[in-house]
């Protein structure tokens, strides 16, 4: 993955274009004039819109030509802490539910409908918990984050935006995305933005419509783990016992995309068992299961979609592999392979029209940017909307609609 890593101090984007907007009649126009304006700075821009609150009608263009420019500087991420969920999903500020990857043989041929009926503990998924987990970290951890500066409170930390990893995944993933669109709510407070995904109408909608079948395919994955993974390093996997998807081990990371510093976590899914194994995240490894892949369409459509989505999401806190079953139609698993992170971009070099890496890391740059432009209120009541539908702009609700509201920082004022 260091290929994509740069580590210069001042990359060279800054002057390159923007994607910055704002809305306004004449559409025809914005794209002529995004090209004069520069990324993390919108105040430079010109248009008519001068006289109206700035922050009412500004929007952000996921188009890819947009974002073609260097790669931004993404430092290594650090490992900083993790955390476990048990099996009633309470949170433990240790790594208790870390588990060990088993290689297994070469035709593993396993089953992954078994125990659906019988020995399944689904999570409730309409429990949302926003950014909770995460806060118990942080509120367990502070003194790891304190600002270091002598002009910042030590309340404050020295960060700029925490969120879940998956959130930036969707981030990264956004100029390529076709079909679902994704609504974040923002919070400053004390100078650090946190970032919590709402559930959009559609979404909700598709998850209550779920067929059999889509339910049980869902199981799939998480079984695949089960046949992969022990509980402990010299441990065996236990395929014969109850899978439940309240457990968890999540990795804190922090790192740095361009000018912004960001603290995040995500589900690790195990580790390397050899005591010589690098250290976290290096020892990670992603488990996933996808669709034997039997043509040519199917070889370019799993490099087109499913190996961006794959990529972004690893890349992101630095797991270096994907090891991949390939499964029939029945959920049998026929065949394993590795995705080392590093090769994906030139496993799809030779796919006409394909995703970018560096589109991805410069819109999401440019997307927190625009976030720490829009929300400015260091105020954990105020929530701004940020909302994006494919083939559209990200917009956000003018300040009159934003939200006052419930909200994702809460657990600070307990
Ligand atoms: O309540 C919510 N809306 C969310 C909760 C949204 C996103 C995340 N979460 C929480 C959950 O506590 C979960 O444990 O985040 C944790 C995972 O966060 P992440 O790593 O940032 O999420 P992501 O990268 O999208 O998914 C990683 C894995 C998934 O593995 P695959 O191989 O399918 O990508 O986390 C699992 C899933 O196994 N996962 C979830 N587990 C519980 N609740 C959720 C979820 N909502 N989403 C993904
Ligand atoms: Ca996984």
């Amino acid at each position: 993955m260091e290929q994509h890593r740069s580590h210069n101090p001042n990359p060279s984007h800054q002057n390159r274009p923007s994607a910055y907007k704002r809305e306004r009649e004449d559409n025809g126009r914005n794209h002529c004039e995004n090209k004069h304006s520069r990324p993390n700075r919108p105040q430079n821009q010109s248009g008519p819109s001068r006289g109206q609150n700035p922050h009412s009608s500004l929007s952000l263009s996921t188009r890819r030509e947009l974002y073609e420019r260097d790669f931004p500087v993404y430092k290594q991420p650090v490992e900083v802490g993790c955390f476990s969920l048990d099996s009633e999903r309470r949170f433990f500020n240790d790594g208790r539910q870390m588990r060990y990857y088993v290689e297994p043989d070469r035709s593993p041929n396993f089953d992954l409908r078994d125990g659906y009926k019988d020995r399944f503990i689904k999570r409730d998924d309409s429990v949302k918990e926003k950014l909770d987990h995460m806060l118990r970290w942080i509120l367990a951890n502070r003194s790891k984050l304190s600002a270091r500066g002598t002009t910042a409170s030590s309340c404050d930390l020295d960060i700029d935006f925490v969120t879940w990893r998956g959130h930036l995944t969707k981030l990264l993933t956004a100029p390529y995305e076709t079909r679902e669109g994704w609504q974040l709510a923002v919070t400053r407070f004390r100078g650090t933005l946190y970032i919590s995904e709402v559930e959009t109408e559609a979404a909700r909608r598709d998850q209550e419509n779920r067929t059999e079948r889509h339910e049980e395919m869902m199981y799939w994955g998480y079984k695949f783990e089960q046949y992969t993974c022990a509980d402990t390093v010299h441990g065996r996997p236990d395929p014969g016992g109850v899978l439940n998807t309240n457990e968890a081990f999540c990795t804190v990371v922090q790192t740095r995309l361009a000018d912004h510093r960001l603290l995040f976590s995500g589900e690790v899914d195990c580790r390397d068992k050899d005591p010589n194994a690098p250290a976290a995240p290096a020892c990670y490894i992603e488990l996933k299961t996808s669709a034997e892949i039997c043509t040519p369409k199917q070889r370019s459509n799993f490099h087109r979609f499913k190996l961006l989505k794959w990529w972004a999401q690893s890349f992101l806190p630095g797991v270096p592999r994907v090891v991949a079953g390939f499964r029939d139609e029945e959920g049998v698993v026929v065949a394993l392979e590795i995705f080392p992170i590093s090769k994906i971009s030139h496993l799809i070099k030779n796919e006409p029209n394909c995703w970018k890496p560096t589109v991805c890391m410069n819109f999401c740059s440019d997307f927190l940017s625009f976030v720490k432009h829009i929300a400015t209120e260091d105020n954990p009541s105020v929530v701004y909307l940020l909302s994006w539908e494919p083939r559209r702009d990200v917009t956000s609700p003018s300040t009159g609609t934003r939200r006052t509201a419930s909200c994702h920082t809460g657990l600070w004022r307990r």
